[in-house]
Formats: C-alpha cells, sequence, structure tokens
C-alpha cells in the first residue's frame, strides 16, 4: 500500500485542461511521487474517466481530490476530500461529503479516502471565489485551523492552498509546526526548481499544478528537489 506520509512531491492535473500524450508520460515517469486529479471548473465524469485512464497505464499513486458528485468514480488509489475549513458556506465543508455519503457510503472503504484540513488563501482563485473562502488569516488563525485538523477532527491532512500565487511561507511554516500527526501540503504558484526548494523546506508534500500546462520542462524539474532534500 503506498504511503502518503513519504510523499514529497505531486503533480495535480485538472481534467478539464488538455494534456498531449508526450507531455502526459514526462510527468507520470519523472519520478513524482503521485498524481493528483482535480479541479474547480468542469470536472465532468467524461474527462476525469479519460484523464484516469491515460494515468492508470503508469505504475504510481493516482488520486482524485473530489470536487464534485458526478465525477466520483471507482479506480483511484486514494480520495481526497477537501473540507475548506475556512468557507463559510457548509456545503464545502460537509454538505458535499453528506451527498457522498448518502449516495455511495454503503460502498466506501475508508482506508481509501483522505479527509483534508483545507485552507484556501489567494483571495482570486477559482476556489476561493466558489467558496467564498475567507483568505485574510493571521497566524493565530493558521494556527486554530491546524489544531482543528490534527485534533478536533484528527485529519491526516491538512492542505495549504495558494493555488495561482506562490503563498506566505510563514504561513506553511506555522501550519507545520501546530500539528502533530497531521501531513502538510502546500499548493500553489510553483513556477521553478528554487520555488519547489523553497516550498518544500516548510512543507511536507508541495503540489505542482498549473506549469505543467503552462512550461512543461520547468515543470519536471521541480521533481527535482527529491535528489536535493
Ligand atoms: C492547485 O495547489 C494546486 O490546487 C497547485 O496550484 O496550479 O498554482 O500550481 P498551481
Amino acid at each position: 500500500m503506498y504511503d502518503i506520509k513519504k510523499w514529497q512531491h505531486v503533480f495535480k492535473l485538472d481534467p478539464a485542461k488538455t494534456i498531449n500524450d508526450e507531455d502526459l508520460d514526462k510527468i507520470c515517469m519523472s519520478n513524482t511521487d503521485a498524481i493528483v486529479i482535480g479541479g474547480t471548473d468542469n470536472v465532468t465524469e467524461d474527462n476525469v474517466i479519460q484523464l484516469m485512464s491515460r494515468v492508470r497505464r503508469y505504475p504510481l499513486p493516482l488520486v482524485l481530490e473530489i470536487s464534485n458528485l458526478e465525477s466520483i468514480m471507482p479506480g483511484f488509489d486514494f480520495y481526497f476530500v477537501p473540507m475548506v475549513l475556512n468557507s463559510p458556506d457548509v456545503q464545502y465543508q460537509n454538505g458535499l461529503l453528506l451527498e457522498a455519503l448518502k449516495e455511495y457510503g454503503h460502498m466506501m472503504d475508508f482506508d481509501e479516502i483522505k479527509f483534508q484540513g483545507y485552507i484556501i488563501l489567494n483571495p482570486d482563485s477559482k476556489a476561493a471565489v466558489k467558496t467564498q473562502a475567507k483568505t485574510d488569516l493571521d497566524e493565530s488563525d493558521i494556527e486554530a485551523y491546524a489544531l482543528m485538523t490534527d485534533k478536533v477532527y484528527q485529519f491526516p491532512i491538512m492542505y495549504i492552498e495558494y493555488s495561482g500565487t506562490f503563498g506566505d511561507m510563514e504561513i506553511v511554516r506555522t501550519a507545520k509546526q501546530n500539528v502533530e500527526q497531521a501531513h502538510v501540503f502546500y499548493g500553489g504558484g510553483i513556477r521553478s526548481l528554487s520555488d519547489a526548494q523553497v516550498a518544500a523546506k516548510e512543507a511536507d508534500t508541495i503540489v505542482v499544478g498549473n506549469l505543467v500546462y503552462t512550461d512543461i520542462k520547468q515543470a519536471l524539474k521541480t521533481v527535482k528537489i527529491k535528489e536535493l532534500s
């Protein structure tokens, strides 16, 4: 069984975006620790199944980060469920989950499902707008969210999400310092190996998303953090 705690680097692929076979092959053969499939808009059963079947040919862990009920399907190693703790809309904390449990609860394998204490911090990101996340958080908020994730809900993952912009590493550090068992993911605005190195110093796992689509060469270089650590 795959051990998420050992992951240092993952690529997040958006099923609504196009990637050719050659680039996908490079990403999957890059020595990254896992591929996460997830996005905010236009995630459908059709585009998830297409991308899943293309990535499944490669021997690396494959995760579906759930964004809606329609695109949940069997065949992934893990299902990450974002519980957006800084959204005032309960739909993004447990509303979707309630619907998922009603529909699929009887057949869920809870060893495959990993709940994420998800904190969205780039106010301009699609995810922040969609969830109306309260992004102007200070260190004491982050400390409290870390405790909430780690001790209250005892989620295995805390995800600091800055999608689209490189985040405040103090925030990531604070999150990491205030969790005991939860594994800290950082994602957002990693555009080079040096960004990746900076983020990898603070987080347990870094997530590289958009760079795959804008500069595949730089994206592949970010995996080097594993050799340099
Ligand atoms: C998105 O955290 C990831 O959920 C990665 O963000 O697309 O900015 O790399 P980027």
